[in-house]
Protein backbone atom coordinates (compact mmCIF):
# COMPACT_ATOMS: atom_id res chain seq x y z
CA UNK A 1 0.00 0.00 0.00
CA UNK A 2 2.77 2.37 0.89
CA UNK A 3 4.65 1.49 -2.31
CA UNK A 4 1.43 2.58 -4.43
CA UNK A 5 0.15 5.71 -2.18
CA UNK A 6 3.94 6.76 -3.02
CA UNK A 7 3.65 5.99 -7.06
CA UNK A 8 -0.01 7.60 -6.92
CA UNK A 9 1.28 10.39 -4.93
CA UNK A 10 4.12 10.44 -8.14
CA UNK A 11 1.57 10.99 -10.80
CA UNK A 12 -0.52 12.84 -9.26
CA UNK A 13 1.50 15.37 -7.73
CA UNK A 14 4.77 15.08 -9.98
CA UNK A 15 4.13 18.19 -12.04
CA UNK A 16 1.89 19.77 -9.54
CA UNK A 17 3.41 19.97 -5.95
CA UNK A 18 4.73 22.70 -4.06
CA UNK A 19 7.67 20.73 -3.60
CA UNK A 20 8.52 19.23 -7.37
CA UNK A 21 8.19 22.96 -8.77
CA UNK A 22 10.77 24.21 -6.39
CA UNK A 23 8.16 26.76 -5.14
CA UNK A 24 9.68 26.86 -1.46
CA UNK A 25 11.26 30.36 -1.40
CA UNK A 26 10.28 31.64 -5.24
CA UNK A 27 8.24 34.39 -4.59
CA UNK A 28 6.73 35.10 -7.88
CA UNK A 29 5.39 31.74 -8.52
CA UNK A 30 3.85 31.20 -4.85
CA UNK A 31 2.21 35.08 -5.40
CA UNK A 32 0.86 33.75 -8.87
CA UNK A 33 -2.82 32.57 -8.35
CA UNK A 34 -3.50 30.32 -10.68
CA UNK A 35 -0.57 28.37 -10.00
CA UNK A 36 -1.52 28.63 -6.25
CA UNK A 37 -4.94 27.40 -7.53
CA UNK A 38 -4.07 24.53 -9.26
CA UNK A 39 -1.43 23.20 -6.76
CA UNK A 40 -5.01 23.47 -4.39
CA UNK A 41 -7.01 21.29 -6.80
CA UNK A 42 -4.32 18.67 -6.84
CA UNK A 43 -4.05 18.95 -2.98
CA UNK A 44 -7.30 18.45 -2.12
CA UNK A 45 -7.37 15.21 -4.66
CA UNK A 46 -4.59 14.24 -3.26
CA UNK A 47 -6.20 14.22 0.75
CA UNK A 48 -9.39 12.72 -0.68
CA UNK A 49 -7.58 9.93 -2.82
CA UNK A 50 -5.45 9.23 0.63
CA UNK A 51 -8.42 9.16 2.65
CA UNK A 52 -10.62 7.11 -0.05
CA UNK A 53 -8.10 4.48 0.05
CA UNK A 54 -6.63 3.98 3.64
CA UNK A 55 -9.23 5.13 5.53
CA UNK A 56 -9.65 8.30 7.93
CA UNK A 57 -8.57 6.42 10.39
CA UNK A 58 -6.29 3.87 9.09
CA UNK A 59 -2.88 4.73 11.77
CA UNK A 60 0.31 5.37 10.48
CA UNK A 61 3.18 2.43 10.87
CA UNK A 62 4.17 2.40 14.39
CA UNK A 63 7.98 0.88 15.00
CA UNK A 64 9.82 -0.86 18.06
CA UNK A 65 12.39 0.51 20.64
CA UNK A 66 15.32 -0.87 18.35
CA UNK A 67 13.98 0.68 15.28
CA UNK A 68 14.42 4.10 17.27
CA UNK A 69 16.92 6.33 15.13
CA UNK A 70 20.35 7.14 17.24
CA UNK A 71 20.28 10.77 16.65
CA UNK A 72 17.17 12.76 15.54
CA UNK A 73 18.06 15.94 13.87
CA UNK A 74 16.42 19.07 15.20
CA UNK A 75 15.02 21.14 12.25
CA UNK A 76 13.90 24.93 11.31
CA UNK A 77 13.59 26.29 14.95
CA UNK A 78 15.67 25.08 18.02
CA UNK A 79 15.50 27.80 20.03
CA UNK A 80 13.01 29.98 20.20
CA UNK A 81 14.02 33.74 21.11
CA UNK A 82 11.10 35.46 22.56
CA UNK A 83 11.35 37.24 25.90
CA UNK A 84 8.07 35.77 26.72
CA UNK A 85 9.57 31.79 26.49
CA UNK A 86 12.60 32.38 27.69
CA UNK A 87 11.19 33.43 31.06
CA UNK A 88 8.91 30.23 30.93
CA UNK A 89 12.00 27.89 29.91
CA UNK A 90 14.02 30.00 32.42
CA UNK A 91 11.59 28.34 35.30
CA UNK A 92 11.05 24.53 33.28
CA UNK A 93 7.91 25.49 31.95
CA UNK A 94 6.37 25.26 35.53
CA UNK A 95 4.67 28.77 34.83
CA UNK A 96 3.36 27.71 31.29
CA UNK A 97 -0.31 27.09 30.25
CA UNK A 98 -1.36 25.41 26.75
CA UNK A 99 -4.19 27.45 25.72
CA UNK A 100 -7.28 26.40 24.15
CA UNK A 101 -9.83 29.15 22.52
CA UNK A 102 -11.59 29.75 19.53
CA UNK A 103 -15.15 28.10 18.54
CA UNK A 104 -15.02 26.02 22.09
CA UNK A 105 -17.42 26.04 24.57
CA UNK A 106 -14.93 25.75 27.45
CA UNK A 107 -11.66 27.87 26.76
CA UNK A 108 -9.27 26.44 28.95
CA UNK A 109 -5.52 26.95 29.89
CA UNK A 110 -3.59 23.65 31.06
CA UNK A 111 -1.16 23.16 32.79
CA UNK A 112 1.87 20.57 31.74
CA UNK A 113 1.48 18.93 35.26
CA UNK A 114 -2.26 18.68 34.61
CA UNK A 115 -1.23 17.28 30.68
CA UNK A 116 0.34 15.01 31.91
CA UNK A 117 -1.92 13.66 34.78
CA UNK A 118 -4.19 13.34 31.57
CA UNK A 119 -4.20 9.61 30.21
CA UNK A 120 -1.41 9.25 27.62
CA UNK A 121 -0.48 7.66 24.29
CA UNK A 122 2.94 6.54 23.70
CA UNK A 123 3.70 5.49 19.84
CA UNK A 124 6.92 5.34 17.79
CA UNK A 125 6.56 6.79 14.70
CA UNK A 126 8.90 7.54 11.54
CA UNK A 127 9.20 11.93 10.76
CA UNK A 128 9.42 12.20 7.80
CA UNK A 129 10.76 16.13 6.44
CA UNK A 130 9.86 17.53 3.08
CA UNK A 131 14.02 18.08 2.61
CA UNK A 132 14.47 14.57 2.16
CA UNK A 133 15.39 13.30 5.69
CA UNK A 134 13.39 11.24 8.28
CA UNK A 135 13.88 9.73 11.68
CA UNK A 136 12.31 7.23 14.15
CA UNK A 137 11.26 8.74 17.33
CA UNK A 138 9.17 7.70 20.31
CA UNK A 139 6.48 10.32 21.45
CA UNK A 140 4.44 10.56 24.65
CA UNK A 141 1.85 12.94 24.86
CA UNK A 142 -2.17 13.65 25.14
CA UNK A 143 -4.34 12.43 22.52
CA UNK A 144 -5.86 16.10 20.92
CA UNK A 145 -8.65 14.66 20.46
CA UNK A 146 -9.30 14.37 24.38
CA UNK A 147 -8.31 17.93 24.70
CA UNK A 148 -10.60 18.93 22.31
CA UNK A 149 -13.92 16.98 23.76
CA UNK A 150 -12.90 18.36 27.33
CA UNK A 151 -13.26 21.92 25.38
CA UNK A 152 -16.20 21.30 23.68
CA UNK A 153 -16.54 22.26 19.96
CA UNK A 154 -19.03 24.72 18.46
CA UNK A 155 -20.84 22.92 15.92
CA UNK A 156 -19.10 25.33 13.27
CA UNK A 157 -15.42 24.43 14.16
CA UNK A 158 -14.02 22.73 11.34
CA UNK A 159 -10.13 23.07 11.65
CA UNK A 160 -7.81 23.17 14.91
CA UNK A 161 -5.06 25.57 14.28
CA UNK A 162 -1.33 25.49 16.61
CA UNK A 163 0.20 28.79 17.33
CA UNK A 164 3.97 28.40 18.45
CA UNK A 165 6.41 30.43 20.18
CA UNK A 166 8.77 31.15 17.82
CA UNK A 167 8.69 33.39 14.78
CA UNK A 168 11.01 31.62 11.96
CA UNK A 169 11.79 33.85 9.36
CA UNK A 170 9.84 37.26 9.00
CA UNK A 171 9.02 37.52 5.31
CA UNK A 172 5.39 37.95 4.77
CA UNK A 173 4.05 40.97 6.28
CA UNK A 174 6.54 41.61 8.56
CA UNK A 175 5.35 38.19 10.80
CA UNK A 176 7.11 34.95 10.92
CA UNK A 177 5.22 33.18 13.97
CA UNK A 178 5.34 29.67 13.53
CA UNK A 179 1.50 28.47 13.02
CA UNK A 180 -0.14 24.98 12.06
CA UNK A 181 -3.48 23.51 10.92
CA UNK A 182 -5.90 20.52 10.78
CA UNK A 183 -8.88 19.69 9.62
CA UNK A 184 -11.00 17.38 12.19
CA UNK A 185 -10.33 13.74 10.74
CA UNK A 186 -6.93 14.10 11.71
CA UNK A 187 -7.49 16.26 15.24
CA UNK A 188 -9.70 12.91 16.28
CA UNK A 189 -6.47 10.83 14.41
CA UNK A 190 -6.22 8.25 17.33
CA UNK A 191 -2.46 8.80 16.54
CA UNK A 192 -2.61 12.82 17.02
CA UNK A 193 -1.07 13.76 20.00
CA UNK A 194 0.28 16.54 21.86
CA UNK A 195 3.23 14.95 22.70
CA UNK A 196 5.35 16.15 26.10
CA UNK A 197 8.22 13.73 26.21
CA UNK A 198 10.50 12.26 22.75
CA UNK A 199 12.33 8.64 23.96
CA UNK A 200 11.02 8.44 27.11
CA UNK A 201 12.47 12.05 28.34
CA UNK A 202 11.00 15.56 28.37
CA UNK A 203 11.08 17.21 24.97
CA UNK A 204 14.30 18.95 24.41
CA UNK A 205 13.92 22.24 23.48
CA UNK A 206 15.50 21.54 20.00
CA UNK A 207 11.92 19.51 19.57
CA UNK A 208 9.75 21.84 20.57
CA UNK A 209 9.73 21.74 24.57
CA UNK A 210 7.38 21.98 26.12
CA UNK A 211 5.08 20.77 23.87
CA UNK A 212 4.46 19.53 20.06
CA UNK A 213 1.42 18.22 17.95
CA UNK A 214 2.49 14.82 16.38
CA UNK A 215 0.10 14.39 13.12
CA UNK A 216 1.98 10.74 12.14
CA UNK A 217 0.32 10.87 8.68
CA UNK A 218 1.72 14.16 7.24
CA UNK A 219 5.32 15.61 7.07
CA UNK A 220 7.34 16.75 8.98
CA UNK A 221 6.64 21.10 9.06
CA UNK A 222 3.13 20.15 10.02
CA UNK A 223 4.79 18.37 13.77
CA UNK A 224 4.22 21.88 15.37
CA UNK A 225 6.80 22.80 17.81
CA UNK A 226 6.60 24.78 20.93
CA UNK A 227 2.77 24.96 20.74
CA UNK A 228 1.46 27.77 23.00
CA UNK A 229 -2.61 28.28 22.37
CA UNK A 230 -4.97 25.67 20.13
CA UNK A 231 -7.55 27.45 18.43
CA UNK A 232 -10.72 25.76 17.15
CA UNK A 233 -11.65 27.64 13.82
CA UNK A 234 -14.56 27.88 11.01
CA UNK A 235 -12.25 28.85 8.25
CA UNK A 236 -8.22 28.91 7.58
CA UNK A 237 -8.28 32.89 5.67
CA UNK A 238 -8.22 34.47 9.15
CA UNK A 239 -4.84 33.28 10.08
CA UNK A 240 -2.11 35.22 9.28
CA UNK A 241 -1.22 34.69 5.43
CA UNK A 242 -4.65 33.02 5.05
CA UNK A 243 -3.43 29.24 3.91
CA UNK A 244 -3.23 27.45 7.52
CA UNK A 245 0.15 27.48 8.21
CA UNK A 246 3.63 29.01 8.25
CA UNK A 247 5.15 27.07 5.35
CA UNK A 248 1.52 26.59 3.23
CA UNK A 249 1.80 30.56 3.22
CA UNK A 250 5.06 30.44 1.58
CA UNK A 251 3.67 27.80 -1.41
CA UNK A 252 3.98 24.60 0.75
CA UNK A 253 0.52 22.25 0.81
CA UNK A 254 -1.43 22.37 3.28
CA UNK A 255 -2.74 18.42 3.31
CA UNK A 256 0.92 16.72 3.49
CA UNK A 257 -0.16 13.49 3.05
CA UNK A 258 2.50 11.16 3.34
N1 LIG B 1 7.30 25.92 15.82
C1 LIG B 1 7.94 25.28 14.84
N2 LIG B 1 7.54 24.04 14.51
C2 LIG B 1 8.16 23.36 13.54
C3 LIG B 1 9.24 23.92 12.81
C4 LIG B 1 9.66 25.24 13.19
O1 LIG B 1 10.61 25.82 12.63
N3 LIG B 1 8.99 25.88 14.20
N4 LIG B 1 9.83 23.20 11.77
C5 LIG B 1 9.05 22.09 11.19
C6 LIG B 1 9.83 21.20 10.34
S1 LIG B 1 10.12 21.66 8.73
C7 LIG B 1 10.19 19.95 10.76
S2 LIG B 1 10.93 18.81 9.73
C8 LIG B 1 9.96 19.54 12.16
C9 LIG B 1 11.30 19.21 12.79
O2 LIG B 1 11.10 18.67 14.06
P1 LIG B 1 12.40 18.34 14.90
O3 LIG B 1 13.15 19.63 15.10
O4 LIG B 1 11.91 17.74 16.18
O5 LIG B 1 13.20 17.39 14.07
O6 LIG B 1 9.33 20.53 12.95
C10 LIG B 1 8.38 21.27 12.27
N5 LIG B 1 7.72 22.11 13.24
MO1 LIG C 1 10.72 19.72 7.65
Amino acid sequence: MNNFLTRRRFLIGSTLTASTLGLAGCDALVENGNVQSVIKMAESLTMRTQRFLIGDTALAREFSVSEISPTFRANGTSMPDGAEYQSLLASHFAQWQLHVGGLVERPASISLAALKAMPARTQITRHDCVEGWSAIGQWTGVPLGDVLRAAGLKKDARYIAFHCADEYEKTLDGSGWYYESIDLVDAFHPQTILAYAMNGRDLEVPHGAPLRLRVERQLGYKQAKYVMRIEAVADLKNLYGGNGGFWEDRGYEWYAGI
